[in-house]
């Protein structure tokens, strides 16, 4: 684009620059189509892949969303290490790092003047502890930018549902954002479940995500003390036309994000769906780019059971081609364990995955290939091809307004061997491309290799292995003339098999007890044994008539003979729909199938978001027979339950 630039000012120059430029007529820059990002959003487009570190009194009670009524003192990490923290995200191949200073539970990892329920109450450092501080001086050092979630949702606080506690909550962000140095982005998470403690009142408070928070002096703050910070979230309407933050959800927790996920979305729709997050509107009018994130385990606390759970590098990167690769940024979680240090599977599978995308993209294979180009506008060569292969990964490829699909072929200078495509186009200019083909010279006929829908910030491209001399891109649809800025070719080595370092045998798995002999004794609604058949797309519905049938619901199962319990498992559902997923739960035991104990009673957090299976521990204890009850659900008043196990 630099050249492009130069083009630019010799057009606005006119006579006088065309002395010292050269005599021919400076060719006309194209208009932007559509929206175009700040200099703010091309900044966070850059940094493509950073962590988040999820730590709370979750890490010490094994949940994934606390109730707001721990006590403080149970937050006591052994070994707390922001540096060892830092070392594995970076190890990961991350850019940044997102800390999680406020999760739903309410404590404040930093001392808050906004509330007593904050780092300060807990015993870590005797109470003059700041986590905040120690994680971005960590960050600093270690060379990663540094970012931080402070959760709208606090199911601490006694005001929370009332205006009182949006001052607190504003207050936090001011302080995070005054106190920490550069900040590349805030989180704002939308979960909401209604009831916690809120400081003993209890009850629920189910608020308006529009209206509740004010977001608009929320943004306002932000911009004031950070102004290259990035929004995440924390849209609001007013007046019909919504205002979005500067980056959105990508539509899952599992990392990926649609196939094509367009940056835009529209500000004249007051709720997206949930297809339209993950989307996009490539009608929109609003740049609000995607960000997918994932954890590393299952959950996004540390749980000891989750060890053996650590996702593997090779799916790791997997998960990165499926939302960088589709020009999103991704968020990979390290949760820290009770010590306060990333677990030795974590650290070793992000090593493992940051290992990869070096050996990946160290080498660019389409170096020192010529290329040729269909049409280039205004046959000018600062909007030439060459510009895909020079180090500016923004500076394009441009043909005339009405050239719309156009090819370029690249001739390398030897027989090349790649499995990994790398294109950009120039997102300045907005996104312009609606499809594109790569197609490579395959024993002197044009084999095609891969086709996509969109291009954006980045799109990957993973193809079968192929040696080639010529490798071709097509345009095949554009809404305004491509501007193509980036190519590359890479040979993506094969993974070893990765063996986490401690308890490689997975420990959860060989704890569930397998379901044989197991037997349905009663249920208080229908058929209830598809929920212990090892299926999980069977389940038990408590309306299976279409009748809708009230909750509590519940089923006994016998297990055939005694066994000793050290927990449960329950599997929500899978296929997508949340109706009938259970979230609050009692589970009794029995000897005899007569005479019942509660072994644990609660609710299962983050369904909605995140659907994995939920194991619930509790003390070790005698039984045969056992009692699901389903007390309450996230949507619709019957319970689905398709798997429910025990652990021995
Ligand atoms: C979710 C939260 O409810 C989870 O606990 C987690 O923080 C995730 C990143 O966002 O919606």
């Amino acid at each position: 684009m630099k050249k492009n630039l130069l083009a630019l000012t010799a057009l606005l120059l006119g006579p006088l620059a065309s002395l010292h430029v050269s005599a021919a007529p400076a060719t006309t820059p194209p208009k932007a189509f559509g929206p175009v990002p700040t200099d703010r959003q091309m900044r966070w487009h850059e940094l493509e892949l950073y962590a988040f570190v999820h730590f709370t009194v979750n890490t010490f009670t094994d949940r994934e969303w606390g109730f707001g009524d721990e006590n403080p003192a149970i937050f006591n990490p052994t070994a707390f290490d922001a540096d060892q923290i830092a070392a594995a995200a970076k190890a990961g191949g991350m850019k940044g790092l997102i800390f999680v200073a406020k999760h739903h539970d309410g404590l404040c990892l930093w001392p808050t003047k906004s509330t007593a329920h904050n780092i300060s109450a807990t015993p870590y450092k005797n109470g003059k502890g700041d986590m905040v501080k120690e994680m971005a001086e960590a960050c600093k050092k270690a060379g990663l930018k540094f970012a931080v979630y402070v959760s709208p949702w606090d199911r601490n606080h006694a005001e929370y549902g009332s205006p009182g506690y949006v001052t607190t909550f504003h207050q936090q962000i001011d302080e995070v954002t005054t106190q920490y140095g550069p900040i590349f982005e805030m989180w704002f998470d939308g979960a909401n479940g209604g009831d916690g403690y809120y400081g003993g009142k209890g009850g629920r408070h189910q608020i308006d995500q529009n209206t509740y928070y004010r977001w608009k002096e929320v943004h306002a703050i932000i911009r004031k003390n950070q102004p290259d910070c990035a929004i995440w979230g924390g849209n609001y309407n007013e007046g019909g036309i919504t205002h979005y933050g500067d980056c959105r959800w990508g539509g899952s927790e599992a990392g990926h994000v649609n196939d094509p996920c367009w940056p835009t979305v529209s500000s004249k729709k007051n709720q997206m769906t949930h297809s339209e997050i993950a989307r996009g509107d490539r009608q929109g009018d609003v740049w609000c780019p995607a960000e997918g994130d994932v954890s590393i385990r299952p959950g996004w606390f540390w749980h000891e059971k989750e060890n053996s759970r650590v996702k593997s590098p090779e799916k790791l990167m997997n998960i990165y081609l499926e939302c960088v690769g589709r020009g999103a940024n991704l968020i990979v979680n390290i949760p820290p364990d009770r010590r306060g240090l990333v677990h030795e599977n974590d650290v070793s599978s992000m090593t493992g995955f940051g290992k990869h995308l070096q050996a990946t993209f160290a080498t660019r294979l389409e170096q020192g290939a010529t290329c040729t180009a269909s049409h280039t506008r205004g046959n000018d060569a600062s909007y030439g091809p060459a510009n895909l292969l020079d180090a500016d990964r923004w500076s394009a490829w441009i043909t005339d307004d009405d050239v719309l699909t156009p090819e370029v072929t690249f001739t390398l200078p030897e027989a090349r061997t790649f499995n990994l495509i790398r294109l950009r186009e120039d997102i300045r200019l907005g996104q312009r491309i609606d499809g594109v083909a790569v197609d490579a010279m395959v024993d002197g006929m044009w084999k095609e290799l891969a086709t996509a829908s969109n291009v954006g910030a980045i799109r990957l491209l993973r193809v079968p292995q192929t040696t080639a001399t010529q490798v071709r891109v097509r345009i095949t649809k554009s809404a305004a003339c491509p501007a193509l800025s980036d190519f590359g070719l890479f040979l993506e080595p094969k993974f070893e098999t990765w063996i986490p370092p401690i308890g490689a045998a997975p420990k959860v798995a060989s704890t569930i007890k397998t379901k044989g002999g197991w037997k349905v004794v009663s249920a208080s609604v229908g058929e209830a044994g598809a929920a212990i058949d090892g299926n999980p797309a069977t389940f038990w519905n408590t309306h299976p008539t279409g009748k809708e049938h009230t909750l509590p619901q519940d089923f006994v199962v016998d297990m055939g003979s005694e066994k000793t319990l050290k927990g449960f498992t329950y599997l929500p559902r899978q296929d997508k729909f949340t109706h009938g997923m259970v979230d609050q739960y009692t589970f009794q035991i029995s000897l005899d199938g007569k005479t019942w104990i509660t072994a644990a009673e609660g609710e299962f957090g983050n369904l909605r978001a995140n659907p994995i299976e939920q194991s619930v521990s509790f003390a070790p204890a005698k039984a045969r027979y056992f009692k699901f009850i389903a007390r309450h659900c996230l949507e619709m008043n019957h319970a689905i339950v398709p798997e429910i196990g025990v652990i021995e």
